[in-house]
């Protein structure tokens, strides 16, 4: 069984779900809301591209039990936690000891309600590539995450969550994870070298994320929870055009999916994806050549967001699945 599945659903009958005890998560794109205070809400401060306008859904297979400690808000099924973590950000300078701040507070949120290990971190803050105070605003974030990572992890380079960091259009530090009770495993991309390792060039601390995590949630039902991927081969980017940035980046997805399938019984399906653009782009051939290209059709929400380095023009992130349910309505699928 898999503790939970994620869909998208029309954001206009998304607040429906709200009744649901099963409802792990509720994340919502572009204008923030009326905040909500309930934990399971959440809004991403990021316009969707192609006039759609989509709610992320996290179901659970069971009943769900929320609440907020250490300022972390909760969600949580016995077998996986939703977290997410929001801060306002007192000076555009201090970053990194905010971020080194969330961290702990998500760690010790985490490991206090029994679920330690963190799956997958979601990062959005405004003016990504900005300088500030001699840094710009990425490297800070990195600097403070990498802070909090060496002091909470044992193992620090093979028990990296799997992560984005994307620029937002509203102010405000905003971190959402996924937690579990027992550890994934690490993937990493044989393409592309570890963010973890990247040199000194590109920041003072290295990004520490990885670039997958794969869960078992039993012998035969797999997660592979992909982290932001880029046209990045190596440490290095490469190309200038939107298009041709898409056509690494598939690379760089399906050769992670490979090394994935490595290590499972049957070859894991992307399940749902999320396109960063930092131009306006026109999702439509977008989406066609994913399609084409993973030989798959999951949903596909298309979002317009500054990515981590300047010269980045699409980052796609998502959820790979084996074996995909036959019915994911179907209760025994979940
Ligand atoms: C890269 O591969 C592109 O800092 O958490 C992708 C995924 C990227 C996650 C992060 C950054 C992060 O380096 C950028």
């Amino acid at each position: 069984m898999f503790p939970f599945q994620v869909v998208y659903r029309d954001a206009t009958q998304a607040a429906h779900s709200l009744d649901d005890e099963r409802l792990l998560a509720l994340i919502r794109f572009g204008e923030p809301p009326v905040p909500e205070r309930d934990p399971r809400t959440g809004a991403i401060p990021l316009l969707e591209l192609g006039g759609t306008e989509t709610a992320e859904i996290w179901l659970s297979a069971r009943p769900v039990r929320t609440g907020v400690t250490h300022g972390v808000s909760h969600a949580g099924n016995d077998t996986v936690l939703f977290l997410q973590h929001r801060l306002d950000e007192y000076a555009p300078d201090a970053l990194q000891p905010l971020t080194a701040m969330a961290y702990r507070r998500l760690f010790a949120a985490a490991r206090e309600l029994g679920y330690p290990h963190l799956l997958r971190v979601w990062n959005y803050f405004p003016a990504i590539n900005q300088e500030c105070g001699g840094l710009e605003r990425y490297r800070a974030f990195c600097a403070g995450r990498h802070q909090a990572l060496v002091a909470e992890l044992t193992e620090f380079e093979t028990h990296l969550p799997a992560a984005c960091a994307i620029g937002a259009d509203e102010p405000g530090l905003r971190l959402y994870a996924l937690a579990s009770r027992i550890a994934g495993i690490q993937i990493e991309n044989p393409r592309q070298t570890s963010a973890f390792r990247y040199p000194r060039q590109y920041g003072p601390r290295s990004p520490s994320f990885s670039r997958a995590v794969l869960k078992a949630w039993g012998e035969r039902r797999h997660h592979l929870y992909i982290s932001g991927t880029a046209s990045i081969v190596g440490h290095a980017s490469r190309h200038l055009d939107p298009m041709a940035q898409l056509e690494e980046t598939l690379l760089n997805l399906q050769a992670l999916l490979a090394q994935a399938n490595r290590l499972t019984p049957e070859p894991l399906r992307p399940a749902l994806l999320k396109i960063y653009c930092r131009p306006n782009l026109d999702p439509a051939p977008l989406r066609q050549r994913i399609v084409q290209a993973l030989d798959a059709d999951p949903p596909m929400l298309f979002l317009r967001a500054d990515i981590c380095r300047r010269e980045l023009l699409i980052e796609i992130e998502g959820l790979a699945v084996g074996p995909a349910p036959v019915n994911p309505l179907q209760d025994d699928a979940l």
